[in-house]
């Protein structure tokens, strides 16, 4: 191992490279390197015999597969990971002593791992779900790792409730049933009598919920933590991560049709952006408070119930990470990385929020079942590219050869190393908050508000987005066979907004609410997705098309929207080419079989002068899913005549044209705006 290497975007891949295998043009061998001179045949006591028991070869082979399947995660067990690289811009000296929050020429790398909770590790990815967002730092003082999810609050207040949580909303034991899905009688019954979840339920029955891309989500630490200073002076903070291309979800029915279609979809757009030079960012943010301020607040900053409102505490952004390599082996690397809200640096520090300080416990303990000991560490992927030494000693699968006849401290016979570090040199202080109590198994009063911040959600909700949190109660709850849940749950959110609670009552044949609601008039502009950023970059738009289409003016037009960011896939009816009349060809990526409207962010219809009935129903098929899930829909040429059919011309976000730079211009801005709403008022 290099000891001393300076910090740099390629440290931990060079570490990496160290354990890497590449098997191409090798002879095979055992695991104990002797040359295999046969793979396909056991070994037999005659050709029609029984299988010999000194076959090495096959017994290793077979051991060794009947062992490759390790615990997938009790929760987040569907992740994908990339690595990649941070920069501050910044140096953070005045809040934090973080050396990788210093100096903006340092790159430390990353890997990070998106995730969803409840599925098991082969479910679907687009469905309804909180996803993780965990990002692991490898500083020159040691792995950092900021474990968040895509949404900033959480369900519980206290850490001893997240097994009931899971256990409530995991596939119900007697039948194992549903599969990475909320919409069930065991979660929403969990919910009804744990009403501290209001606010993450808001959340959970939004789009944020069904993100269409990890490179187009938030990241949220959701607890409080501290940056302590070099003087000791120390700021709570809440970290945010904002993807630079913006927050933009799915709507529910594609969603639940992409589950089907490709249920690798988000790892396929992570995967496919990176290998194609796409790289996703997202700026680091930090909402900063004094410890002064802790109690100017009308909820309590330690609840992980609350946001902290971005227009009272604004968002300082302090940095860029940038995803900018694939893995190179999802087991060795995305499977085996394990995160820790407890791998902290010096200057970044705990608080007390109850959730926070169970999960310190949690990690650690999961991790020894999951990856089978307590050398986890050792793993190249989890390896700190600094340094460590330790008394810590032997285990299962320890690689690491401790050289040396001792292996305790405090000792003479080794000039007392490892020795602990002072402060000065870079050894953990742990802020020294005064703590007094009597020992008490309670909530803080300062906790027990679970409906105001619910009701500032769904005051800063558009109209559009609360229509879809009325659809998603109705859905969720339309599979609750138990009406008395149904019933409590209406009951509950009246809490939150009455006419909220009276739309979806009337969906799931339970009483709507006579009263209710909240006082809170308050909105918070940052919360609605309406006000995020839009750009057309990495928009993906199906062209269909079909023989005969105008060479000349398709590929200009391909090669303008290009030249915007966005991407196009040819669908046709058939692998191959397809030929233009000036016998320009352009190589079909997809067939009408093999691709679906749902897997596009938009339509460009340009069709053919000589296509097949099939070809039109195809076509025809293609533009009226787009078009109910409020897509772009583009068309020149004979695909004109496909938005008569379809009955659509004039209608928001569908854009024809006979002068090319027009049009081009009028597609790019409809796909940038992502979706037409105002198709949904017509
Ligand atoms: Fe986790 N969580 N969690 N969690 N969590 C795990 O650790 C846990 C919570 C989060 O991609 C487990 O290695 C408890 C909040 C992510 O590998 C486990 C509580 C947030 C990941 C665990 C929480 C998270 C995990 C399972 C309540 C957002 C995936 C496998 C106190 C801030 C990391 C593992 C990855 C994974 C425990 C709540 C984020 C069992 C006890 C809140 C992103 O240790």
């Amino acid at each position: 191992m290099a000891e001393e290497r300076k910090v740099d975007s390629n440290n931990k891949n060079e570490q990496l490279e160290q354990f890497r295998v590449n098997d191409q043009g090798q002879k095979m061998t055992t695991n104990q390197g002797l040359k295999v001179s046969e793979d396909e045949f056991s070994l037999k006591a005659g050709e029609r015999g029984p299988t010999l028991m000194e076959d090495f070869h096959f017994r290793e082979k077979m051991t060794h597969f009947d062992h490759e399947r390790i615990p997938e995660r009790v929760v987040h067990a569907r992740g994908f990971a990339a690595h990649g690289e941070f920069q501050v811009y910044d140096s953070m000296k005045e809040y934090t002593k973080a050396k990788f929050l210093q100096d903006p020429s340092v790159k430390t790398p990353v890997f990070v791992r998106f995730s969803t909770v409840a599925g098991s590790r082969g479910s679907a990815e687009t469905v309804r779900d909180v996803r993780g967002f965990a990002t692991k730092f490898y500083t020159e003082e040691g792995n950092y790792d900021l474990v968040g999810n895509n949404i900033p609050v959480f369900f519980i207040q206290d850490a001893i409730k997240f097994p009931d949580l899971i256990h409530a909303v995991k596939p119900e034991p007697h039948n194992e049933m549903p599969q990475a899905a909320s919409a069930h009688d065991t979660f929403w019954d969990f919910v009804a009598n744990n009403q501290e979840s209001a606010h993450m339920i808001m959340w959970h029955l939004s789009d944020r919920a069904i993100p269409r891309s990890f490179r187009m989500m938030e990241g949220f630490g959701v607890h409080t933590f501290r940056f302590v200073n070099d003087q000791g002076k120390a700021h709570f903070v809440k970290f945010h991560w904002k993807p630079v291309l913006g927050v933009h979800s799915l709507v529910w029915d594609e969603a639940q049709k992409i589950s089907g279609k490709d249920p690798d979809f988000l790892r396929r757009d992570l995967w496919e952006s990176i290998e194609m030079g796409n790289f996703p960012e997202y700026e680091l943010g930090v909402q900063l408070l004094a410890e002064e301020d802790e109690f100017n607040f009308d909820f309590d900053i330690l609840d992980p119930t609350k946001i902290w409102p971005e227009e009272d505490i604004p968002v300082k952004i302090i940095g860029k990470m940038t995803l900018n390599r694939n893995v190179d082996n999802v087991f060795a690397e995305t499977e085996q990385v394990a995160f820790h809200p407890g791998h902290v640096v010096p200057g970044i520090d705990f608080s007390n929020d109850p959730l926070l300080q169970g999960r310190l416990f949690s990690y650690t303990d999961t991790q020894l079942i999951r990856l089978g000991g307590p050398n986890f560490h050792e793993l190249p992927i989890n390896r700190p590219v600094c340094p460590f030494h330790n008394n810590q000693r032997d285990g299962y699968g320890r690689q690491t050869i401790n050289v040396g006849q001792v292996s305790y401290h405090k000792n003479s016979l080794a000039g007392n190393a490892p020795a602990p570090a002072t402060e000065a040199e870079g050894g953990y202080v742990h802020y020294q908050e005064k703590v007094e109590g009597r020992k008490i198994r309670s909530r803080s009063e300062s906790f027990k508000d679970h409906f105001s911040q619910a009701a500032l959600f769904w005051n800063s909700m558009s109209q559009v987005e609360k229509e879809h949190i009325i659809q998603a109660f109705s859905f969720e709850l339309g599979k609750v066979k138990s009406l008395s849940v149904r019933q409590e749950i209406v009951d509950m959110f009246a809490h939150v907004n009455v006419e909220l609670a009276a739309a979806f009552a009337v969906q799931i044949g339970a009483t709507p609410p006579k009263e209710g609601g909240s006082s809170v008039t308050k909105t918070s502009p940052a919360l609605s997705q309406e006000n995020t950023i839009k750009m057309p970059n990495t928009r993906k738009v199906g062209v269909i098309i079909g023989h005969e289409f105008n060479g000349a003016e398709v590929m200009s037009i391909l090669a303008g929207i290009q030249a915007e960011g966005v991407q196009p896939e040819i669908v046709s009816d058939m692998l191959g080419a397809v030929k233009g009349s000036d016998g320009t060809e352009l190589a079909v990526d997809h067939t009408f079989l093999t691709a679906d409207p749902v897997l596009f962010d938009a339509l460009y219809i340009i069709g053919g002068a000589s296509e097949s009935k099939k070809f039109h129903n195809d076509t025809i098929y293609f533009i009226k899913e787009a078009f109910s899930h409020f897509k772009p829909i583009g068309a020149t040429h004979e695909g004109v005549k496909y938005l008569e059919v379809s009955g659509i011309v004039g209608s928001a976000g569908v854009v024809q044209g006979e002068d090319i730079n027009e049009f081009l211009s009028t597609f790019v801005e409809a796909i940038s705006a992502h979706r037409h709403w105002e198709r949904q008022v017509v």
